[in-house]
């Protein structure tokens, strides 16, 4: 097992996993920036180390301060958490130089998956379905207009170091590619430093269903079921839940066996998500890996009643998974709302001091939040101050929890969605369980 581990983040999530290291008895040494100095991370963690400015390039994003922070605090193992380098090579790669376990997949994983072509690819030779499109990265527009004819429109643009919808462009017809793929050409090229793009055939108001999986060193892999992840806003989900309203028995049977497979012949370790999406005829296309522990990880550890977070650290200090693919059994129904400081209506980001910090408790209630009456939500970095978990017994008795346990959410001194989530939990639509990715689009303009 290992005996200390760095938390290569900040906010809720590192604050998360110092709970599953003190839960093991693994010691925790915590990162933090300046404007993080007084951050309820640090508090808990056993020992912390400032590793630079607000700015989080030259703080949490800064790879050669992390490991310093690593080396001189004697680390054995980095939980890289998400966002910020939670799927970065280079941290990886410096962990592994300087003899320091990375909590997550290999090296070799990070770089097939991040590479969404290479991971369509590896998908496709694994017999998971994949959506129509290039297989290779067309080399230039006229390359990119051929390619159009033959797969037909609508059609969207991605770039291969993307994912989670940056930098994609949706085309309807021939004459916009030319522009469309200038410009994500450009967005690719700042944002991931590589501006080489591939296209697919675009699927309308799909539903967004991904599949959480475990894999140990010893070649073990299981599923922990499917998230459904429709509610969501410019590419940020605001709630997600488990397990799907459509999905029935047999069909998560047959795709969990396949990603299953997968994982397997990519030799893919430790914790995982397989994000697929399903079009209206119920076909499920692979979409992109995420190779790091989501947001939404805890609507998958309520059913389950599996902590990934151990898992994920068990995994890494060279432990075998204690359970098999039929012990794994889904209870009940869970949904998560990410209660971000951002404005209700325009989701214009609200940084500021929280002045009143009340949250609910009672039955099937979870909250993973860092935030507290007094602490600042800093305009530095993302704007998630919690996250609200509902469980019951079936999705409407879920949906009753979390209804209440908004009712009693109490955040002063800085806008919150939870009005958006109170109008939400009362539409119509959300609690048949008719959701896709339009529902937010939709549910806005009315
Ligand atoms: C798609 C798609 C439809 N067709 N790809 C890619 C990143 C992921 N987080 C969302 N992505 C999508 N890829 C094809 N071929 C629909 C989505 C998608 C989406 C796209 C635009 C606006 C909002 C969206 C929400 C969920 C999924």
């Amino acid at each position: 097992m290992l005996t200390k581990i760095l938390i290569a983040n900040r906010g809720e999530i590192a604050l998360r996993v110092i709970l599953a290291c003190r839960e093991l008895g693994v010691r925790t040494v915590a990162v933090y920036s300046e404007a993080d100095e007084h951050a309820l991370h640090v508090r808990y963690a056993d020992e912390e180390v400032c590793i630079g400015p607000a700015k989080a390039s030259e703080s949490y994003l800064n790879v050669p301060s992390i490991i310093s922070a690593a080396q001189v605090t004697g680390a054995d193992g980095l939980h890289p958490g998400y966002g910020f380098l939670s799927e970065s090579p280079y941290l990886a790669e410096a962990a592994d130089a300087c003899g320091i376990t990375f909590i997550g997949p290999s090296v070799d994983s990070l770089r097939l998956l991040g590479d969404k072509v290479r991971a369509r690819h590896a998908m496709k030779k694994a017999g998971i379905p994949i959506l129509p499109g290039t297989a290779e990265p067309p080399e230039s527009i006229g390359e990119a207009l051929k390619a159009s004819r033959r797969l037909g429109f609508p059609l969207i643009i991605k770039a291969t170091a993307g994912g989670g919808g940056r930098g994609m462009r949706i085309v309807y017809d021939r004459s916009e590619i030319e522009t469309a793929w200038s410009m994500a050409q450009r967005e690719a090229a700042a944002a991931f430093g590589d501006g080489t793009l591939y296209l697919e055939k675009y699927i309308e108001s799909p539903r967004h269903i991904e599949f959480q999986v475990l894999a140990d060193r010893a070649g073990n892999v299981v599923h922990l079921g499917e998230r459904e992840c429709s509610i969501q806003r410019r590419h940020q989900k605001l709630i997600e839940e488990a397990p799907s309203t459509v999905l029935t028995d047999r069909q998560r049977r047959k795709l969990g066996k396949t990603v299953v497979n997968a994982v397997r012949a990519v030799g893919y370790q430790n914790a995982g998500t397989f994000e697929f999406l399903m079009d209206d005829r119920e076909r499920f296309y692979f979409l992109e890996a995420n190779t790091r522990l989501q947001v939404e990880h805890p609507v998958t550890e309520m059913v389950t009643g599996i902590d990934i977070v151990k898992e994920q650290i068990r995994i890494a200090s060279g432990e075998t998974l204690s359970f098999r693919q039929d012990e794994v059994v889904l209870m009940g129904h869970a949904i998560e709302c990410r209660i971000n400081a951002e404005s209700p209506d325009t989701f214009r980001p609200s940084p500021g001091t929280i002045k009143v910090f009340s949250v609910p408790g009672g039955p099937g209630i979870r909250m993973d939040t860092a935030a507290h009456t007094d602490s600042v939500v800093s305009p530095h970095y993302d704007s998630l101050v919690a996250k609200l978990i509902a469980h019951g017994q079936d999705r409407d008795e879920a949906i009753a929890r979390m209804r209440r346990a908004l009712a009693m959410t109490v955040v002063e001194g800085v806008d919150t969605t939870i009005p958006l989530y109170r109008k939400i939990f009362e539409d119509q639509d959300f609690i048949a369980g008719r959701l896709n990715t339009s529902f937010m689009n939709r549910f806005a303009s009315e």
